[in-house]
């Protein structure tokens, strides 16, 4: 990479390598400074981020990776922060992601952030840290991923990785952690009835917080009858264009045409079902166990391995991806690339065929 003839400093300021090198030691060495680049670095994709990587993955491994999610205001950032206190009370390091899926900056997501992180701004067993992961295919599960490796490495216990539910985005970020929290405020009311199956099926543990709200735990026994509900009638009741069918007395309901066809789809999780009150703390204490027990129930060849291939496949297809539009966009192919594009949007040529001619190229 380096041009030869230039001098060694010359080269070390612009070679990515040497750059995340130097980035690499010292925020494995605790240079929260070198960390916070980093994670700019992995959030920007640039090759310092790659080299960075490859270097600090095979030092990942050890950290419980964490996703929360759930609805706008469900007190998901509160949440992480009670459970920061409950965890350094107890002496353990904390990382956290707070992951923005739309990219553009929400200045009052943010802001909150930075408050927060200012309580811990002289413990250097808490790193907080806000990100965009812009719109790349499955750029929130790879960008996701690649931050918690980082934080991983440099030895964060725990790692949280806070994102609004917002549709796709808590699959994503189910796919880029070992246990998936899931967020519900009482006053949601009805709209408990039209939560998504897909926000269920990521879940390994659902929370109702605002504790302190009527209705908590009214909504907190209608969960646990829904999903119930959902793991007895399993693959017919999610058939159901993703939603999950209403009452909180469900019966299980008919069996469908073809209950006995074998279905590859995994089994619908049974999460827990808890109560919070993240602004005072209540039930915090309960959640940690339960983290601390669904992280200990799949390490060997369970829900945890199982996380963690989906989590190696969201990084490495994503890479892929990325990597195959590079070449097909390099110099010598970006006019051919491009002609193919130009035919497909013209309706010359088939999608599919357009493939076939790029990956011939690839090969050619
Ligand atoms: N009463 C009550 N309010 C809470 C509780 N937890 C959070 N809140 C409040 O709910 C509001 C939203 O809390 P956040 O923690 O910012 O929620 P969030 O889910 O992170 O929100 P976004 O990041 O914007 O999606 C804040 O005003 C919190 O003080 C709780 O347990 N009880
Ligand atoms: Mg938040």
């Amino acid at each position: 990479m380096a041009a030869q003839g230039v001098p060694a400093t010359a080269v070390s300021a612009h070679d990515p390598a040497v750059r995340a090198g130097e980035l690499t030691e010292a925020a494995v060495g605790g240079d929260r400074r070198a960390l916070a680049r980093l994670l700019t670095a992995v959030e920007n994709r640039t090759p310092v981020a790659e080299a960075a990587l490859r270097t600090l993955y095979p030092m990942a491994g050890r950290a419980h990776l964490v996703g929360i999610t759930g609805p706008p205001g469900a007190g998901k950032s509160t949440l992480v922060a009670a459970l920061i206190a409950e965890l350094r009370a107890r002496g353990r390091s904390v990382g956290v992601v707070a992951v923005d899926p739309s990219s553009p900056i929400t200045g009052g997501a943010l802001l909150g952030d930075r408050v927060r992180m200012q309580a811990y701004a002289s413990d250097r067993d808490v790193f907080i840290r806000s990100m965009a992961a812009r719109g790349h295919a499955g750029g929130l599960a790879s960008t996701s991923a690649a931050a918690a490796a980082v934080l991983d490495a440099c030895g964060f216990d725990l790692v949280f990785l806070e994102t609004v539910g917002t549709g796709q985005s808590e699959v994503e970020v189910a796919a880029a952690a070992d246990t998936t929290v899931v967020l519900e405020a009482p006053e949601m009311g009805d709209e408990v009835q039209a939560i998504k199956a897909g926000l269920l099926e990521v879940a390994d543990i659902v929370v109702v917080n605002k504790g302190d709200r009527p209705g908590a735990q009214r909504t907190a026994s209608q969960l646990r009858a829904m999903l119930v509900a959902v793991a007895r009638v399993g693959v017919a009741d999610r058939r159901h264009h993703g939603r999950v069918a209403a009452a909180p007395d469900l019966e299980p309901g008919p069996e469908p045409a073809d209950a006995s066809a074998p279905d590859a789809r995994p089994r619908p999780k049974q999460p827990e079902v808890l109560v919070t009150t993240a602004t005072t703390g209540e039930g915090v204490p309960g959640l940690l166990a339960s983290l601390d027990r669904h992280r200990a129930a799949g390490r060997d060849g369970g829900a945890t391995s199982a996380a963690r291939l989906a989590r190696a496949e969201a990084q490495v297809w994503a890479i892929l991806a990325d990597r195959t539009r590079a070449e097909l966009d390099a110099d010598g192919r970006r006019a051919g690339t491009q002609a193919i594009l130009r035919a497909v949007a013209d309706h010359e040529l088939d999608p599919f065929t357009a493939v076939d001619r790029l990956l011939a190229s690839l090969r050619g």
